[in-house]
């Protein structure tokens, strides 16, 4: 599955050499998604370029990132000259935008999903590298605009990424990467408590749900929970919400590998993995068609939660 990457180089040449583009960012967007396209946008924008941005609706906490003016309505999207997928593994993340994708002129393929599979006409994809904001970092540096904004979006892209600085992604890089943004003057304080400690009422009233559903398997190797569209209807809220719950799993003392899953609509589950050193949960997801991080990964199953739970605790069972 392994591609052939493009040089930086290219990409920025690419950019110059086109007006009307578009980026777009996975769907169910995270910090890293959401801080590389409006980053970029931003960027591009400075430059005089048409760009509009596709970025699924996201949670709240992520209105600290700067520059959402610049996403658009996917009816109101041009045809694009220059199409950019950011932290995207595959075609399957650009969930219902496709055939803008398909009718583009060129497209590029910025990311750094492990599983990533060279979708692109043009591809960057750094598996090492600690986010895709990292990425689009190293593609600005000293050849296009950064300015206080685009510094806090790349910065928060990081910084979600990376848990704070704490996931073994980081690198010394990240770090002088980090530390050149925040010599933009960034709101770095309001950034992490923005993404890491702030939640509404019923994001936190579903976690509390979340937690009172968690279950232990395999002598605590495995930590598992599951939602239904029936506690968030209760707890008000959306499957918008549903991020940090996994994480909180993963922190329970000597579990091997957390799942969380929640019905997303009458057919589909997603289920999300985290894995401790030693276990692939990527994998585990590519098995179901999913992808991610070798500890950070997820796939949408078409079956009940009971069902889609056993068959992941089929192949959990062979990994333990
Ligand atoms: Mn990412």
């Amino acid at each position: 599955m392994k591609g052939k990457n493009d040089s930086l180089e290219k990409i920025r040449e690419l950019v110059l050499a086109h007006q009307n583009i578009v980026l777009c960012g996975h769907t169910n967007p995270d910090g890293d998604a959401i801080g590389a396209s409006l980053a970029l946008a931003a960027a591009l924008h400075k430059m005089g370029k048409n760009v509009q941005v596709l970025l699924e609706q996201y949670a709240k906490k992520y209105d600290v990132i700067p520059n959402s003016n610049l996403i658009a309505q996917k009816e109101n999207v041009k045809e694009a000259d220059l199409f950019i997928a950011l932290d995207c593994g595959d075609m399957g993340r650009l969930q219902g935008i496709e055939d803008i994708f398909q009718k583009a002129k060129c497209t590029v393929n910025i990311d750094h999903h492990a599983s990533n599979s060279y979708f692109g006409e043009y591809n960057y994809v750094e598996e090492n590298a600690s986010s895709t904001s990292e990425i689009v970092f190293k593609l600005l540096k000293g050849y296009l605009p950064i300015d206080q904004d685009i510094a806090s979006a790349l910065y928060a892209g990081i910084i979600y990424d990376t848990g704070g600085f704490r996931h073994s992604s980081t690198t010394p890089f990240t770090m002088q990467a980090s530390g050149e943004l925040m010599s933009y003057d960034i709101p770095f304080t309001k950034i992490y408590n923005d993404l890491f400690d702030s939640r509404s009422f019923s994001e936190m009233k579903i976690m509390g749900r979340a937690f009172d559903k968690a279950k232990s398997y395999f002598d605590g190797k495995v930590i598992c929970s599951a939602i239904t569209m029936q506690d968030i209807e209760e707890c008000k809220g959306t499957n918008k919400q549903l991020d940090a719950i996994i994480n909180y799993l993963k922190g329970v003392n000597d579990t091997k590998i957390a799942c969380f899953f929640y019905e997303k609509n009458e057919m589909d589950v997603k289920a999300s993995f985290r894995g401790n050193d030693g276990y692939d949960v990527c994998a585990l997801a590519q098995k179901f068609g999913g992808g991610g991080h070798v500890k950070a990964a997820g796939c949408t199953i078409v079956a009940p939660i009971a069902k889609a739970k056993e068959m992941i605790f089929q192949e959990i069972e062979k990994m333990l």
